[in-house]
């Protein structure tokens, strides 16, 4: 059978179908998405919630010509699939395949590139700042979920949007998720709005706009269906009881208008995001409005699939799962744990015998392994919303009282709160322990959020403690040396699972400041070569070493563990006595942990060459896998052996044939 979405390549043949045709058009592509991820995994949850919303954004405005600017932009599959990439739709967050994220490079269409929240309403103003300076006429649409707005940035730009343009539109898609369950007053604030019948009345203009369409009676008699106290009205949105006393908002009740018409939007909504016509009327409405404006949109996260619906958190973003059934593959029996549990259940051991720490996290509470501590001390947990700055400002504060605060940020994520982390914790020099996971790559999403330059941004700030374990044991003993330091700390370690190295039943107290020799030279007057493998790269190291001694060489191979302070009597001593030094991290190598060896051997007078292995001054791609993406780039065994030799002057032997470039 045919299927409308084989007829829609583009906007253009979109525009062409009825409405009863689009809608079929949504079936389709739920199917779609549904299939199309079950063997690769991604954000099925989010984009199953929008796909009414894209629809009708694309039903009433053009793109490119007009701007769809969206919020983080994990939710754009089905803007993908309905902006001629449905045939590579397939492919999407694989190697060589779609971004799982907006792309400019990708396609015109993408107007706006993201993958870190809350930047969508800043863009989407400037664009429309552009156009009213260039005095175009181009539409500017901001899709914003309720999570952005635990966000400060929207808050920035929300401050200036009614004094900076009168054209501008918001969407806010309210599925009441962020990954995990959205926090805060903002979350309360928009629930009463939902529940609140009092600010359910449809304006009279846009009443009268609706009766202008032929079919306006009957979008009006859907609109009033929503506007009567909209309980009954949203099929499948569940419409939330609050148990929140009316006057809870602690001016008196609600009689002002609401917070974005205080800040200068027109506020029209909430409004079912799954109602295709009345999505449609809605935004031709907006794009008629010479008044900034915001349209609240109630969607439903996994609507069309029942397992995303049941589970909303475990399919926000995740691996391949059964297409009928959605369970996924469970973990092979035997695998090392991820370091994010063992993060997680470390800090809940720390927890019961030290009453000074705390965990914080910035809406990731799985993503970090947080969970596990609120699960076993909820009063020892934060979660403070997407808020990177506040979290560690926050925890600036709580260490002033006394706390040791542990705040579990991904690399990429904290570059964020730099100015926090220098001006408020660097500065005052306050025990802060910073547990920062997916340090290094985060391949499929790519290079949003790989975090290669955490070591670079850190080793410039005096007081920090920066740190990397070769295993999760290490991890265990760094965090263990962390609570009892009184500086800023911080643990840098990779995504998912790690090396199967069993943990010690009691951590140890690691020296400040001193490496770990793993393998000396065993003095047998071959060629000797001094390999320094930092963190989760000690293990390549190692397998280098072992490679390098078949090919005639004495390798001694030592584990880093801080690339602040360096460790310099190690550093130097393995320098003078080798014929050649690698460094290997899995970071970039500007301003890296081999850039921090140079300068100590540039100090120190130490000529020995140093073949750094790490990432090149590149944005790196998304990739089905990590070693894909080591391969391309020589985070390799063989590229580590090739290198080596031709510090000698030799060629790469075969077992040693380089792999792409580095
Ligand atoms: C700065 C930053 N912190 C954390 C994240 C991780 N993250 C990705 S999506 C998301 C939740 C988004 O929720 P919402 O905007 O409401 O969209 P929904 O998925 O519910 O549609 C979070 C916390 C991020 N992308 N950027």
């Amino acid at each position: 059978m045919s299927r409308y979405l084989d007829m829609v390549n583009g906007p253009e043949q979109l525009k062409k179908l009825t409405l009863p045709q689009l809608q079929e058009l949504a079936g389709e592509i739920r199917e779609e998405l549904i299939a199309g991820l079950a063997q690769s995994g991604g954000h099925l949850g989010p984009n199953l919630g929008v796909v009414e919303l894209t629809i009708a954004l694309h039903r009433v405005f053009n793109t490119p010509k007009d701007k769809f600017v969206w919020d983080v932009s994990h939710q754009v599959y089905v803007h993908k699939i309905l902006t001629d990439r449905k045939d590579r739709f397939r492919t999407i967050r694989q190697t060589g395949g779609l971004n799982g994220f907006a792309l400019r490079t990708e396609s015109s269409h993408d107007s706006y590139g993201a993958g870190h929240a809350g930047t969508a309403l800043s863009a989407a103003l400037g664009m429309a700042a552009a156009r009213d300076k260039r005095g175009t006429d181009e539409n500017v649409i901001c899709i914003f979920g309720d999570a952005a707005l635990t966000n400060g940035i929207s808050y920035e730009a929300l401050n200036n949007i009614g004094h900076t343009t009168k054209k501008f539109i918001g969407i806010l898609n309210d599925n009441e998720w962020s990954i995990a369950k959205n926090v805060g007053a903002i979350a309360n604030y928009l629930n009463r709005l939902i529940t609140n019948p009092r600010y359910n009345k449809l304006a009279r203009d846009f009443d009268h706009f609706i009766r202008r369409f032929p079919k306006g009676d009957v979008a009006l008699k859907l609109a009033h269906r929503a506007e009567g106290g909209f309980k009954g009205a949203i099929t499948g949105v569940g419409l939330r009881q609050t148990g929140l006393a009316l006057e809870a908002d602690g001016r008196g009740g609600y009689g002002s208008p609401v917070i974005f018409e205080e800040m200068g939007l027109r506020y029209l909504g909430p409004i079912d995001g799954h109602d295709l016509p009345l999505l449609i009327t809605t935004l031709e409405f907006a794009k008629a409005c010479d008044h900034p404006i915001v349209i609240h949109i109630l969607t439903q996260k996994g609507k069309g699939f029942e397992a995303a619906i049941k589970h909303p958190e475990k399919f926000h973003g995740l691996g391949p799962y059964d297409v009928e059934t959605g369970d996924t593959p469970a973990p092979k029996p035997g695998a090392p744990p991820n370091y994010q549990d063992v993060m997680g259940q470390t800090l809940v051991k720390l927890c019961q015998k030290d009453n000074t720490l705390v965990g914080i996290t910035a809406a990731m509470p799985t993503g970090t392994g947080l969970k596990h501590l609120e699960k076993a001390m909820p009063d020892r947990y934060y979660d403070v919303g997407i808020a990177e700055e506040h979290a560690v400002i926050f925890a600036a504060g709580m260490a002033t009282m006394g706390f040791h605060p542990v705040v579990a940020i991904y690399s990429s994520f904290l570059q964020r709160a730099y100015d926090c982390i220098h001006h408020d914790v660097c500065l005052q020099d306050l025990p802060v322990i910073f547990c920062m996971d997916r340090s290094g790559l985060s391949a499929n999403d790519g290079p949003t959020h790989h975090g290669l330059f955490d070591i670079a941004y850190l080793r410039c700030l005096p007081n920090v403690i920066a740190m990397a374990p070769k295993d999760e044991d290490e991890l265990v003993d760094m965090m263990f040396t962390a609570t009892r330091e009184q500086h800023p700390t911080f643990i840098r370690y990779p995504r998912g699972g790690a090396e199967g190295t069993p943990i010690k039943d009691e951590p140890k107290l690691l020296e400040i400041g001193k490496a770990e020799v793993i393998q000396d030279f065993s003095k047998n007057g071959k060629r000797k070569v001094a390999l320094f493998g930092l963190g989760n790269m000690n293990s390549l190291a190692r397998k280098a070493a072992a490679q390098l001694a078949v090919e005639g060489f004495d390798c001694a191979v030592i584990n880093p563990r801080f690339t602040k302070p360096l460790d310099a009597g190690t550093h130097e001593l393995f320098g003078r006595a080798a014929e050649v030094i690698v460094t290997l991290e899995d970071h970039a190598l500007m301003g890296g942990y081999g850039s921090a060896v140079l300068e100590l051997f540039s100090e120190k007078d130490v000529t020995t060459p140093v073949v750094r292995i790490g990432w090149p001054d590149q944005f790196i791609e998304h990739a089905s896998s990590v070693d894909e993406l080591r391969k391309k780039y020589g985070l390799t065994v063989e590229n580590t052996v090739a290198k080596v030799r031709a510090q000698f002057g030799e060629a790469a032997t075969k077992v040693t044939k380089l792999i792409g470039v580095a």
